[in-house]
């Protein structure tokens, strides 16, 4: 999970209608979301919504196939990601406040 030039790279993989992480801690800044379906002929998509108003998605594409979403998280909060078809695919992700240092996200869902 470490910045790259900037930009965290977290890999999401949805397989039998479910994403394989379900939470994830990042640092304000840019995101790019790497999807992968795996679910053979079943169309997902990834979506990200959250403070700030937030609020973007990939086109529904049928697997097996990888589509990214690049995103720019700066407002701390939690975030919430989702596949719009099923409901069994979500998951959540905290962007962290880098002005509280050793403050902890404490857990809870
Ligand atoms: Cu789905």
């Amino acid at each position: 999970m470490e910045p790259t030039g900037g930009v965290t790279e977290l890999t999401v993989v949805g397989k039998n209608l479910a994403f394989d992480i379900e939470c994830f801690e990042i640092q304000p800044g840019k995101v790019r979301f790497t999807f992968d379906n795996q679910d053979s002929g079943v169309s997902h998509n990834f979506h990200v919504g959250g403070p700030g108003g937030v609020n973007s998605q990939t086109d529904l594409e049928r697997g097996k196939t990888t589509q990214t979403l690049e995103l720019e998280l700066t407002e701390p909060g939690r975030y919430d990601f989702w596949c719009d078809p099923h409901a069994t695919m979500e998951g959540h992700l905290t962007v962290v406040d880098p002005a509280a240092p050793g403050s902890t996200v404490s857990g809870g869902s």
